[in-house]
């Protein structure tokens, strides 16, 4: 797979673009939803609904208690990140009573984002184990919340039990460019990684 240039803001997707699916992973509220928002080329399919007393016991609102509403299904948008290189972005549910999901929305994908809260690091727990369960390669991207404190990249990897050659960067989902950036993250891991295995897919 020729992922050259892939880091350059690129010209409108043309001629041979090579489409890839990646998925945005992490727990309840990491901000899945508000990164597929805010890096899409396109108005992104969102499948929110108002979250209700039923799910009261399984959220952890800590951090994102103004947080009204909740994916029950999938996001999907999507971003050229040059003139080669589409990405086609599916955004996971985080409520546990829909991870039911999580296993026919990995099908063909090449890589996932996780999204972590250092507030709420449990929460990804999950998620991450959900990568190496499924063998879809990974970075992790630590949304930075206004009241997040900020911890030595290398407790975090403690913490989450990240090998060494897995990228943490930090962002903030909200930021085109942040987000972007996020992405360009995974395509350069998936690249170093696995190169080989990338031109079989
Ligand atoms: N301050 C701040 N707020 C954020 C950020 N990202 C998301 N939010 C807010 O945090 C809440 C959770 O964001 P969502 O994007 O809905 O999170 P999600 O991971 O899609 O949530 P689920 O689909 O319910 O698992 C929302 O109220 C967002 O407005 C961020 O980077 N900074
Ligand atoms: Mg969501």
């Amino acid at each position: 797979m020729d992922l050259k240039g892939f880091d350059r803001p690129g010209a409108p997707a043309s001629g041979d673009t090579r489409s890839v699916k990646v998925m945005i992973a992490g727990g309840f509220g990491t901000g899945k939803t508000t990164l597929v928002r805010s890096v899409s080329d396109i108005k992104p399919l969102t499948t929110e609904e108002t979250l209700t007393q039923a799910s009261a016991g399984d959220d952890h609102l800590i951090g994102v208690a103004e947080k009204t509403e909740t994916t029950v299904s999938l996001d999907f948008g999507k971003i050229s990140l040059n003139d080669s290189l589409m990405l086609y972005l599916f955004g996971t549910p985080g409520q546990e009573r829909f991870w039911f999901l999580w296993n026919g929305l990995f099908k063909g994908a090449l890589g996932a984002v996780v999204l972590v809260d250092t507030r709420r690091l449990a929460s990804s727990f999950r998620a991450i184990e959900e990568m190496e369960r499924q063998n879809v390669p990974f970075v992790v991207a630590l949304n930075v919340f206004p009241d997040s404190r900020q911890f030595p990249v290398e407790e975090i990897r403690d913490a989450l039990d990240i090998p060494p050659h897995i990228p943490i960067v930090a962002c903030d989902a909200r930021d085109r460019a942040s987000s972007r950036d996020v992405l360009v993250a995974l395509i350069r891991h998936l690249k170093d990684s696995s190169a080989a295995a990338l031109e079989s897919r």
